[in-house]
């Protein structure tokens, strides 16, 4: 007998692993076995053709074509084809059991022979997951996916926009679609439309109006310093509309002497209608005048519509001063090199705004009545700089330091302005101020 020299130990793990070993062949054998089966009844139930379904199922429900184009406009529009299918066939078609019907399109000028085709595309309803971008007949004209929304609802799309066109000119489109394409004597089903191109033209500008002014129909031609909030509404229409052509931009120029010196876009409300909200910081930086109030807009193309102009005089005031607040006497410190700190508050308003308040300032008569200003340094803040304590408030403040070597005591008279960025200034307000020796006395 051949006996093979293994220790007990060894030889029970060994007989331990073939037995796992064989444990795990079996069960992979069986799982492979399994799948076979599970893989070839897959195979029994995919293995016939889809049938065709039959033609007396499937109806054209409605096309959707865009009737009016604008010529040359790249923007993609929607054509869409929707199919009327039996729910059980819908189901079928959407297992695979059934062929899914194949819908394309041609496009061509009337009077020519359907043959004779300006545009050959297909529709899908893939929920624009077909990339139709690669396209090797390079038609600028369909866009990079069928633009289809829900796939499977027997909805098909195309995108496409003008530039199949050459020129402005009537076209047929004719829907196809395909049922059995295995048999000749079942006619695909067609539906017809009508597509017209049109070159563009440029967006009307019929009115603008306030609504402060509801019942003339012209614009004010006047606006008074510190106008009312109103809103200006712009009616403007682009003929092109139904042919996908939109309303791009609103705007007003406002022009003083030949220039162009602001420039408003009114917002899009609707329904041809533009609107912009105006209150008395309209005037703000322009100076009282007559300006030319000129409205432009355009079109996707930009197409400029004539302009439309108003003569508008507009009223820009002078700031006001109130409400002063400074010491009436100021002391030099006694102590050498040293400094005393005082504050002078100012409300300042502008009927324009506090945007156009451009600066508040001082000028300072000596007691030998020599004048000093400086508009860098005798300035107001309201930046909430210090002494300033809350920025854009409409109070105004400076500081003012006597120093301990001012020799020049007496009286002093202030004289406070504002002036606006449209170069108007204020009445003055004045106001005395002494300085003297600090006292001994503490
Ligand atoms: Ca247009
Ligand atoms: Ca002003
Ligand atoms: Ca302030």
């Amino acid at each position: 007998m051949c006996s093979i020299n293994l220790d007990s130990k060894k030889q029970k793990n060994l007989s331990e692993r073939f037995v796992l070993l064989s444990k795990n062949v079996i069960v992979l054998l069986c799982v492979f076995m399994i799948l076979m089966i599970i893989n070839s009844c897959e195979k029994l139930g995919n293995d016939p053709e889809p049938t065709n379904p039959s033609p007396q199922d499937i109806e054209i429900e409605s096309a959707l074509t865009p009737e009016f184009w604008v010529f040359e406009n790249a923007s993609f529009r929607l054509l869409s084809l929707s199919l009327v299918i039996p729910d059980g066939i819908q189901e079928d078609i959407l297992q695979g059991i059934q062929q899914r019907p194949v819908v394309s399109a041609k496009l061509y000028l009337p009077g020519h022979e359907p043959s004779d085709i300006v545009a050959a595309f297909d529709l899908y309803d893939d929920g624009s997951s077909y990339d139709l971008s690669d396209d090797s007949l390079n038609r600028e004209f369909i866009g990079a996916t069928s633009g289809d929304l829900i796939p499977g609802d027997f909805i098909y799309t195309s995108q496409l926009n003008s530039f199949f066109a050459s020129g402005s000119d009537t076209f047929v489109v004719t829907y196809n679609v395909e049922i059995d394409s295995t048999n000749e004597d079942i006619l695909p089903l067609t539906q017809t439309d009508t597509i017209f191109v049109t070159m563009n033209s440029p967006p009307v500008i019929y009115s603008l109006e306030s609504d402060l002014y509801s019942d003339t129909t012209d614009f004010p031609d006047s606006l008074n310093s510190g106008l009312e909030p109103q809103i200006w509404k712009a009616e403007v229409r682009d003929p092109d509309f139904s042919g996908g052509d939109i309303i791009q931009k609103v705007e007003l120029y406002l022009i003083l002497e030949n220039i162009i010196v602001k420039q408003v876009q009114f917002s899009d409300i609707g329904n041809g209608f533009w609107q912009l909200e105006v209150d008395a910081s309209f005037a703000a930086s322009h100076p009282t005048g007559s300006y030319q109030f000129e409205m432009h807009a355009w079109d996707r193309f930009g197409i400029s519509a004539d302009s439309v102009s108003y003569n508008v005089w507009m009223e820009n005031t002078a700031p006001e001063l109130m409400n002063l607040s400074a010491p009436d006497t100021v002391e030099v410190p006694l102590e050498p090199e040293s400094v005393n700190n005082y504050k002078m508050f100012v409300d300042v308003d502008d009927l324009q705004g506090q945007g156009d308040i451009e600066i508040v300032y001082y000028e300072i008569r000596d007691p030998t009545m020599v004048w000093y200003s400086d508009e860098t340094n005798y300035i107001f803040n309201d930046t909430g700089i210090a002494p300033d304590s809350l920025a854009g408030d409409g109070t105004w403040s400076a500081g003012i330091t006597t120093r301990s070597d001012n020799t020049n005591f007496g009286e002093y008279l202030f004289k406070y302005f504002g002036r606006d960025r449209a170069g108007n200034t204020s009445e003055p307000i004045e106001h005395i101020m002494i300085m003297e020796q600090e006292s001994n006395e503490q």
